[in-house]
């Protein structure tokens, strides 16, 4: 079967705010699904709580809409039961940073095969803005009235510095490009962290799109860029007077799946669902 971008259309249309980022991120995954001919059916879509997490609703694939910080643990268990599926994480950076910043860690040091992309507002969206981990210093926000006091969090450069196999950043703005770095995380095998600048046109009057144009380059376009140089990517990771777009870091290292054979076979899916009694699982919480 041919599979085309309208298989991954949902009755249901996003209700995000007008113009915000998180429209350009919902079209560039389903175009790169689409471009890597990947069947709905075969994909599972995890996700956090916030703005961003609600699209798992508007992608037509399996979806799971976790809770606030657990989707990365909830997408590994996802693959761990099923390892043929395709499974992409996805959080805003208050639950991937934040509050699921453990599981990010750990999930990274693993190097299990899924994609986890970020939606990098800098703010949480859905709760009316407050500042996030990777709020800048000094920003101003309901939770922080007089400027945010700590240094943000560096997603890219903690990702290197964790060991992860493949690191980038995309931009929301630019959807064709971004579509380019995900269709290469999903085709990785291993952790792919894929940090997404995206604007929130509502809450942060900081980071717009016009500061993402004016303050990004795309480092594809660089050809003699190594992407197996650790150093160059850490060099890239903590650059600030301009952001780099693009893959940052790529390195093939073995999966925990990999590593971990003799599990497979006890994957939650081969086992048999016929003739389940709960009855005495339940008994016990009477
Ligand atoms: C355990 C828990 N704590 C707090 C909340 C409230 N909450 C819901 S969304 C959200 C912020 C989401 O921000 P982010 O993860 O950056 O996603 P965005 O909305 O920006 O896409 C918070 C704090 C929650 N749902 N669960
Ligand atoms: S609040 Fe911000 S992140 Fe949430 S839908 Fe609106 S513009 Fe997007
Ligand atoms: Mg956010």
């Amino acid at each position: 079967m041919t599979v085309a971008l309208k298989d991954f259309d949902t009755v249901a249309k996003p209700d995000w705010c007008p113009g915000c980022g998180d429209f350009g991120i919902q079209v560039a995954i389903k175009q790169a699904l689409t471009n890597l001919q990947i069947e709905p059916h075969n994909v599972a879509f995890v996700t956090d709580i916030g703005c961003s997490g609600k699209i798992a609703h508007w992608v037509n694939t399996y979806g799971l809409h976790s809770l606030h910080g657990r989707a990365v643990a909830c997408g590994t268990g996802v693959k761990f039961a099923n390892r043929d599926l395709t499974v992409v994480i996805d959080a805003g950076d208050g639950g991937g940073y934040g509050i699921g910043m453990g599981h990010f860690v750990h999930a990274v040091r693993r190097n299990v095969d899924v994609t986890f992309m970020v939606h990098n507002n800098m703010v949480y969206g859905l709760t009316k803005g407050q500042m996030t981990p990777t709020s800048c210093k000094g920003y101003k926000s309901p939770s922080s009235p007089f400027g945010a006091i700590e240094e943000p969090v560096n997603p890219l450069a903690l990702a290197l510095s964790l060991g992860c196999t493949f690191v980038a950043r995309g931009s929301a703005g630019d959807a064709v490009h971004l579509t380019k770095i995900l269709e290469a995380a999903v085709k990785h095998k291993g952790f792919a962290l894929v940090d997404i600048f995206q604007p929130c046109v509502t809450f942060n009057k900081i980071q717009t799109y016009a500061y993402f144009l004016k303050n990004t380059y795309n480092l594809d376009k660089e050809e003699d860029y190594d992407r197996s140089n650790w150093k160059a990517a850490m060099d890239k990771a903590m650059q600030s007077d301009k952001f780099p777009v693009g893959i940052l870091y790529q390195v093939e290292h073995p999966t925990y799946e990999d590593q971990d054979p003799g599990r497979a076979e006890l994957a939650a899916v081969n086992l048999p669902i016929e003739n389940i009694d709960i009855g005495p699982l339940m008994q016990k919480y009477y």
